[in-house]
């Protein structure tokens, strides 16, 4: 896995800007034949993917008049990322079925056609795709653009752009900053120079006011109910917090409050789960260098295809089986996911979890 990437460097290359430079080409030598072009993100698309896809159907439009259609599956429902989406005016869609057929042409963006978190099909050639996740399988893809040590897609459609000599719009480069931050946890899994030199390229385009509008939303009472219950219901064993959120408004609160729970002293994982429609949605985050956070939660699955994630951040979904969604069923599967997560992480299965945030009675009395 390393060793194209130390190939790379040797020959002082950046793989960012090789990527950036492939991409320039094909729609070149394309440019006749793939508009118009339907950009798909992951389902719950965050800022990277959504700031990828809205560099790349600039780029193509700019560069060779290729039209496109930005589409995703689920909701978007993060504040930050739907504040980047409304302040940015970046035009993506749900996808309609009919998009799958009208449109002969696909860009897979943060995804590839074997991840069963996109909604295309999997049998059918896309013609672009561009990731950072490992492969399961080579992409059946006219071209597969996969860097999976550049931190955040939103680099290699940064240096598409940087090299393209386009102008590129306040927004345009506000969303591939912000797509990048979020990513990297604020550039700390960027772990490449060539990493950083794009975004302090890219980052003098940007727009501040609105960046900070973005990473500031103002939050619903909704949200902070949710993370009331999260942080009462939190277990804590040996630097791993667990908590399970019951029925959510939207998946994207799992990952917030997993990443939320990970900033309290003392712990370097956490596990969030949540219940939205049929499914369980479950996000574990780590601060340890060393954990291969998707494998991890792979492991910990049933189907190792419905999780997936990069770096240190995890993430997926499974299916409550059965006719009556009893309150049984999710127990099981909650329970079920936290003793395979202890014996994946060789932690006792009888772990004595804490409650680290629980309101003590006595309090309650006296308020
Ligand atoms: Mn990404």
């Amino acid at each position: 896995m390393t060793s194209s990437k130390t190939k790379m460097q040797k020959n002082g290359e950046n793989l960012a800007a090789h990527h950036g430079r492939k991409l320039l080409r094909f729609l070149e030598h394309k440019k006749d034949s793939i508009s118009p072009l339907l950009i798909v993100t992951h389902d719950y698309p965050d800022p990277d993917a959504i700031a990828t896809a809205l560099a790349l159907q600039y780029l193509a439009e700019r560069s060779h008049g290729i039209r496109s259609r930005i589409v995703y599956k689920g909701i978007i429902g993060r504040v930050e990322n739907r504040a980047m989406v409304s302040l940015l005016r970046i035009p993506v869609h749900k996808i309609r079925p009919s998009d799958i057929k009208t449109y002969e042409h696909a860009a897979l963006i943060d995804t590839q056609p074997d991840f069963e978190n996109n909604p295309y099909p999997r049998n059918r050639k896309v013609t672009l795709v561009i990731d950072q996740h490992p492969s399961v399988k080579p992409p059946f893809a006219q071209l597969a653009l996969i860097d999976t040590e550049c931190g955040a897609t939103s680099i290699i459609l940064a240096q598409a752009l940087l090299l393209s000599g386009l102008e590129i719009p306040k927004r345009i480069a506000t969303a591939l900053v912000y797509g990048i931050l979020s990513d990297t946890l604020g550039l700390y899994r960027a772990h490449r120079a060539d990493i950083i030199q794009t975004y302090l390229d890219i980052l003098p385009l940007c727009d501040m006011r609105a960046l900070i509008r973005i990473e500031n939303p103002p939050k619903s009472k909704k949200f902070f109910s949710t993370l009331k219950r999260g942080l009462q219901g939190a277990r804590a064993f040996r630097g791993l917090i667990v908590s399970h959120l019951g029925e959510v408004e939207h998946p994207d609160l799992v990952s917030e409050i997993a990443d939320f729970l990970l900033t309290y002293r003392g712990m370097d994982r956490s596990l969030c789960t949540g219940r939205y429609k049929d499914k369980l949605y479950v996000s574990l985050r780590s601060n340890r260098l060393t954990d291969d956070t998707p494998e991890i939660l792979r492991d910990s699955f049933d189907d190792r295809k419905e999780a997936g994630g990069h770096d240190m951040v995890a993430g997926g979904s499974f299916h409550i089986r059965g006719k009556d969604q009893s309150e049984e069923r999710w127990q099981e599967a909650e329970t079920l996911l936290v003793t395979r997560l202890l014996k994946r992480l060789r932690l006792p299965s009888k772990a004595e979890f804490y409650a680290p945030f629980q309101q003590e009675k006595s309090q309650d009395a006296a308020a």
